[in-house]
């Protein structure tokens, strides 16, 4: 992007002027921020429009990525940072006495995802941006995000977060491409021309508007978009003689009802619900994306027989899975296709990715909701499951019981991942691990009929956000080693692998964590009150709560090291600050508790002055993207504890890594080939393996009461969450005990007990060794290059979407992968 600076001081200054009628010395922080944010919109929209330009003129294949979440973070300074005008901005607004920090905290967190998912999805915007992939995403623009938490009481309470309140600088409301989606009413069938002709009657309609955010690239002019829909009444859409008639409240339900349909975003991570309103939600984006998709093709495009050569569309997870049937609806009610090439262009176009082996989470609908929401659709989707059927049938003929495990529809429910592996080309899994498993076991069957269709994308995360924006200490002693290079080109961080034994590197790597860390340590002192030695190790837990992410082991190690410290307050341990952040799903008792938990232990450690400091518990409340930007530049430990075979990928441990943190970690998800990458030196494994996991399940063997009561450090811990050891509290954490002990521990918590205290105790003697413990830091950042999602968007690109090779792809070792 090009600006000077005297340019952008003359539009901001007026751009206060205009918009709030006021000069700089009365114009509050907030107006500057707008103000500031409109120079930046004009900037980029004349690059936006180069770029779609250009995409048309060329004719290139467009990817659109269907997601049901965004979890995008601030954009402000990922804007002036990709654009290249950072330090214009800076010093502009500094010569007129503005700190640009100061303005940038101005911006909402927009909170439009759980986590994982969303977080991901955001990651391949910005990396199809800076490998100049045009590559666009589809989502719904929720009025209302990811509740805000605040603890109460040590408890966790939802607020609801209204992210649009002071209007959302970045987006741009498109109501000319508006486009209708109906729900609801009957389909008639008409013989027409010699062939059947589908009539929906009786239907709702809704309004989709779309709202367009800028995706900008790192310093190469391509800016794509993000459309987020959102619902708005149709004006005619209401019978205005019955209105007339005086069926005021009838219209006015019809109101309120479409107002529902993008007003908030379900709060459940890995745990579905059969939500109606849900449903909705998922039809709405998936039908009105689509459309306006073909809409766009149909301008250069004749016939739609092209379409999968100028267009991907890939859906995470199974959320905007009735894409399958709605392309199809579209190709052959809209465009007279017949079933067969409609088909064809239908799986050549949709591509999926699995996120989660949690049985828990898997999309189901009744067929009774799905048919009366969704009468065509399900007529679609009906005739989908036949032929398929059909077709398991002439292979394994007589087979009903493996017909039944497998068909889309069956028992009185229709299987949204059965409809996204039969109607898509490619199926991934998001590591490799991950991709082993859903191959070996949880979609066997599916991999049998169709082996080509598998293939793993091993997750990344966007390096610009994750380091370069978020630690620029850290990304500026890396480009004083090995040059700015690794910037567009992430596997160039190994060359800082020859740093290691740089004495002067090692130093000024140390004085960058210690300078992170005072930083967080004030953020805690201002959130929580708690004062926290900055020499101590930082240990950080910070994720989604969940049983199978295993907070409690953390909770239950740092118990029995707080009894050990009790019984003897002279233990060789370094001080260790251990830090936890995370949101539990409003309905999800277990992780409320959980939480609770951990805010009880940390009123007990912190104030306990027998233990000399050594420990300290920290929870910092409403986890995000700005406040893990705080989190993983001041992290020495990177807790990836979740059970093996459970966690499908995880991102967080590739921030944590990217950022110089040290990993203690089971071989689960990519933290598989972050051991791999950095090797068994410089990350700590412990625990059972996925393979030993599947065992217990499949044969038994596993008895929590024998580790109960042959490990008095587990006997003890667990008698303390119902003996009064938590003053006030002694019958408050009977449902986790409960939930061990009565359902012989699920996850495997005392099980991998020993062998996570053993862990810790050889991290605790390697932080003592100064310069090994920087010495593995600096490995962990030098081959954290593989974990940038240019190196996933590049695979997705070569290997999924067949889209232009790009050239930032040459360079990445995407082969390797
Ligand atoms: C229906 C409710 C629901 C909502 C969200 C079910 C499942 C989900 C997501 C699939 C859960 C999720 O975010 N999974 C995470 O995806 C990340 C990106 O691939 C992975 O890194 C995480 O391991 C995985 O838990």
């Amino acid at each position: 992007m090009l600006i000077n600076k005297e340019e952008l001081k003359k539009m901001f200054v007026n751009n206060v002027q205009t918009m709030f009628g006021k000069g700089l010395e009365e114009a509050s922080t907030n107006n500057k921020y707008m103000a500031l944010s409109r120079v930046i919109r004009d900037i980029i929209s004349k690059n936006w429009l180069e770029s779609n330009k250009r995409y048309t003129k060329t004719g290139e294949k467009q990817v659109y990525y269907f997601s049901m979440e965004f979890l995008l973070g601030r954009l402000l300074d990922m804007y002036l940072v990709n654009g290249g005008i950072k330090d214009t901005c800076q010093v502009a607004l500094a010569e007129l006495g503005i700190d640009l920090d100061e303005l940038e905290k101005q911006e909402s967190d927009p909170g439009l995802g759980n986590g994982g998912l969303g977080r991901l999805a955001a990651c391949f915007m910005e990396s199809m941006a800076a490998v100049e992939l045009p590559g666009h995403g589809c989502g719904i623009r929720y009025k209302y995000g990811l509740f805000e938490q605040k603890i109460v009481d040590n408890y966790q309470v939802e607020l609801p977060d209204n992210w649009l309140k002071d209007g959302y600088a970045w987006e741009f409301r498109k109501p000319d491409k508006a486009v209708q989606v109906r729900f609801g009413g009957s389909i008639r069938e008409e013989w027409d021309k010699g062939r059947t002709r589908f009539v929906h009657q009786d239907y709702e309609a809704v309004l989709a508007v779309p709202y367009d955010v800028p995706l900008v690239g790192y310093r190469n002019n391509t800016v794509n978009t993000l459309r987020l829909w959102s619902a708005e009444a149709v004006n005619d859409a209401f019978d205005f003689a019955s209105f007339n008639r005086g069926e005021y409240l009838q219209a006015m339900g019809y109101q309120n009802s479409v107002g529902q349909i993008s007003k908030i975003l379900y709060p459940q991570d890995d745990f579905y619900e059969g939500r109606v309103l849900r449903l909705k939600q998922q039809y709405f984006f998936v039908s009105a994306g689509l459309q306006s998709i073909i809409r766009r093709y149909k301008l250069t495009n004749p016939s739609m027989k092209k379409f999968p050569e100028k267009v991907a569309v890939h859906i995470n997870d199974t959320h905007p899975a009735v894409a399958v049937p709605e392309l199809m609806r579209i190709l052959m009610d809209e465009e007279g296709l017949s079933w067969d090439d409609a088909w064809a262009i239908t799986t050549k176009t949709i591509s999926y990715t699995n996120h989660t082996i949690m049985p828990e989470a898997l999309e189901t609908w009744t067929i009774d909701m799905y048919k009366a929401l969704l009468p065509r659709i399900y007529m679609i989707t009906n005739e989908i499951n036949e032929r398929f059927c059909r077709m398991l049938w002439d292979r394994n003929p007589g087979n009903w019981d493996k017909i039944k495990g497998m068909a889309i529809i069956v028992d009185g429910m229709v299987h949204m991942a059965r409809l996204a592996v039969v109607g898509s080309h490619s199926v991934n899994g998001v590591a490799q691990i991950h991709t082993d498993i859903l191959k070996e076991h949880i979609m066997r069957d599916f991999h049998e009929v169709y082996p080509g269709k598998f293939n793993n994308k091993t997750n990344g995360i966007t390096h610009r956000r994750w380091l370069l924006k978020s630690n620029p200490q850290l990304a500026e002693l890396i480009t004083d080693c090995i040059g700015a290079g690794w910037i567009k080109r992430p596997e160039e961080l190994e060359q800082f692998a020859d740093f290691a034994d740089d004495k002067k590197v090692q130093d000024r790597l140390r004085k960058i964590k210690l300078s992170n860390k005072k930083i967080l340590a004030k953020y805690i002192k201002e959130h929580t009150g708690v004062s926290v030695n900055i020499h101590s190790i930082f240990d950080v837990h910070i994720k989604r709560i969940h049983s199978y992410k295993r907070q409690m082991l953390n909770i239950f190690h740092i118990m029995d090291l707080y009894n050990r410290l009790k019984q003897n307050p002279d233990l060789d341990i370094t001080p260790r600050t251990y830090i936890f952040a995370g949101k539990a799903a409003p309905g999800y008792y277990i992780a409320k508790q959980t939480i609770k938990l951990i805010n009880v232990l940390a009123s007990v450690v912190n104030k306990d002055k027998d233990i000399k400091n050594k420990l300290k518990v920290v929870f910092l409340e409403n986890y995000s993207v700005s406040l893990g930007e705080m989190l993983f530049p001041a992290a020495d430990v990177s807790e990836q504890i979740s059970t093996a075979s459970k966690e499908a990928s995880g991102t967080g441990n590739m921030k944590f890594m990217m950022n110089g943190a040290i990993t203690i970690g089971t071989l689960d998800g990519a933290n598989v080939e972050i051991h791999n990458a950095v090797g068994d030196d410089n990350i700590f494994i412990f625990g059972l393996t996925s393979k030993e996991v599947f065992d217990y399940y499949l044969y038994g063997g596993y008895n929590v009461w024998h580790l109960y009561n042959n490990d008095i450090r587990l006997k003890t811990i667990l008698e303390q969450l119902v003996n009064g050891f938590f003053p006030y509290e002694r019958e408050e954490f009977r449902a986790i005990y409960q939930s061990l002990l009565s359902n012989n521990d699920e996850f495997f918590v005392l099980q991998d007990f020993d062998s996570y205290a053993k862990a810790h105790v050889e991290l605790d003697q390697r932080y003592k060794d100064k310069e090994k413990w920087i010495k593995m830091s600096i490995q962990n950042i030098a081959h954290s290059g593989i974990f940038s999602s240019d190196r996933t968007i590049c695979q997705y690109s070569k290997e999924i979407w067949h889209t232009r090779s790009v050239d930032i792809c040459k360079g990445l070792s995407c082969s390797k992968h």
